[in-house]
């Protein structure tokens, strides 16, 4: 792995898993969204990573003008770095996924490296009635839902992103898709050091467990030695348990109502900055690592800057 002393913080807004019943604090209008940005970044984070709503119904929205407000809305207050997905929801097409690369030219964006299942309708469950009529549709939808990253979709993400000067962040929900990664790092599609994000916990992808990230850690390390670093992501409530083990295993991570809606057992997480300020503190008390800042983020990173972006 390449290492970096201080811990660089993800924080992911809104996403397309969550829908508004669920939490009266998941931002869904850009104006909302920005404002969760900016508190974020403030807060710590120095990734700010954005997928956008319609503002009047809160479904996932594909929507250029959307993320271009959104982007220059968070740009305008902080100097964090503005990711934006390629990830977009179950009911995108992967042309309209990919649309905000060219449009906005971000330093960096998401890259999901593998077709898979993705599982939403288990939290249907969990709530007695929803107060959108889309809502439980959409959670039961996923029944079906096949999440297509085929690798001819991912070479001609990778040949946008190479045009854009963007850097992919490589999405791997599974030791598969480490593999994958391998094979267009091994084409030249891929420039080292890469950037790999361990998604656990989501229904089709591995388990949110301390063993599977260690598994996952010790593929990447044999495949990739010192050409990587990796950040974690732990869906639902192991967002902190698997946080902490991510920092305290030299990697960085990813918080946010995107991927975890409570800061506590059956406690509403406030706002992602709420979450970001829980993660500054167990990143410091825990594993004794400080917070990187955006600057030191681009850095090691290698992004081409903010005043390279076109938002
Ligand atoms: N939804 C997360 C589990 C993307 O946006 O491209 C991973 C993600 C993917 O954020
Ligand atoms: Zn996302």
């Amino acid at each position: 792995m390449k290492h970096h002393d201080d811990v660089i913080i993800t924080a992911a807004l809104t996403g397309a898993i969550h829908v508004p019943t669920m939490s009266p604090n998941l931002p869904v209008t850009p104006a909302e969204i920005i404002e969760d940005g900016i508190a974020a970044a403030e807060a710590g984070a120095s990734i700010i990573h954005v997928h956008a709503r319609d503002p009047e119904s809160g479904e996932p929205s594909s929507d250029p003008a959307l993320f271009r407000e959104i982007a220059s809305g968070i740009r305008a207050e902080t100097d964090a770095i503005v990711q934006p997905t390629t990830g977009g929801s179950a009911a995108m097409s992967v042309e309209e996924r990919i649309a905000t690369v060219p449009e906005l030219e971000p330093e960096t964006a998401s890259c999901n490296m593998g077709s898979m299942n993705f599982g939403m309708y288990p939290l249907l469950n969990a709530y007695d009635e929803f107060d959108r009529d889309w809502e439980p549709d959409y959670l039961d939808d996923s029944r079906d839902f096949i999440f297509r990253n085929t690798f001819g979709d991912i070479e001609s993400l990778l040949e946008t992103f190479d045009e854009c000067g963007t850097k992919p962040e490589l999405e791997c929900y599974d030791v598969g898709h480490l593999y994958t990664a391998k094979h267009f790092l091994d084409r030249g599609l891929l420039e080292p050091p890469l950037r790999i994000q361990f998604v656990m916990g989501i229904h089709g992808g591995i388990g949110a467990d301390p063993e599977q990230l260690t598994h996952m850690y010790r593929t990447a390390e044999k495949l990739f030695g010192d050409q990587y670093s990796f950040s974690v992501i732990g869906a639902g409530r192991q967002e902190f348990p698997l946080g902490v083990q991510g920092v305290s295993m030299g990697g960085h991570v990813r918080v946010g109502l995107e991927d975890n809606l409570y800061r506590g057992r059956g406690e509403l997480a406030a706002s992602n900055a709420d979450l970001v300020e829980k993660m500054v503190e167990l990143t410091k008390s825990v594993a004794g690592r400080e917070i990187a800042t955006p600057e030191q983020t681009r850095e090691f990173l290698g992004l081409k800057g903010q005043d390279a972006v076109n938002f």
